[in-house]
């Protein structure tokens, strides 16, 4: 489901609900679309506490776990949910969202340019292969996953 490592990948990319809360979907989705990739999967959802878990079950037992839970749970606004896809957009998803450090996020980067928090840091984006196709697998249904062709797109005028 993640593609083939180091060749055409999928990627698990959410923005969180602080991204959400300030308007930041636009921006986000513009970031990897005029990057040069494709969106094969999108849906709003406020994340059960189950799901939450698993998807950051290896920071299980971090003194921030508890919390980080509560704030991707908490519905005050929903995560925006998505699978990117391309050529080593897992890797290069990681460097168009910077750090998690907002210290070391660089300026032109997601975070680096509208995040100070590592609390609040608005985007996730899998980082590795493994990631990418345990992720994908929790949120999505193979059926929300939708094969698509760039070009070729004479009907569309
Ligand atoms: P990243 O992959 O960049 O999101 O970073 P991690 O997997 O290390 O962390 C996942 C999330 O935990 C971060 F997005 C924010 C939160 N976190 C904290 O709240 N405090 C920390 O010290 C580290 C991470």
């Amino acid at each position: 489901i993640a593609g083939v490592p180091g060749g055409i990948e999928r990627t698990f990319i959410a923005v969180k609900p602080d991204g959400t809360q300030r308007f930041l979907i636009g921006e986000i989705i513009k970031r990897f679309e005029t990057k040069g990739y494709k969106l094969v999967a999108i849906k709003a959802i406020v994340p059960s506490r189950t799901l939450a878990e698993k998807h950051y079950e290896d920071l299980k037992g971090r003194p921030f776990f508890n919390g980080l839970v509560k704030y991707m749970t908490s519905g005050a606004a929903p995560v925006i949910a998505m699978v990117w896809e391309g050529k080593d957009v897992i890797r290069q998803g990681r460097r168009l969202i910077g750090a998690t450090n907002p210290l070391e996020a660089q300026p032109g980067t997601i975070r680096g340019d509208f995040c100070i928090s590592v609390g609040r840091n608005i985007i996730h984006g899998s980082d590795s292969f493994e990631s990418a196709e345990k992720e994908i697998g929790l949120w999505f249904g193979k059926s929300e996953v939708i094969e698509w062709e760039f070009g070729n797109a004479e009907w569309v005028t």
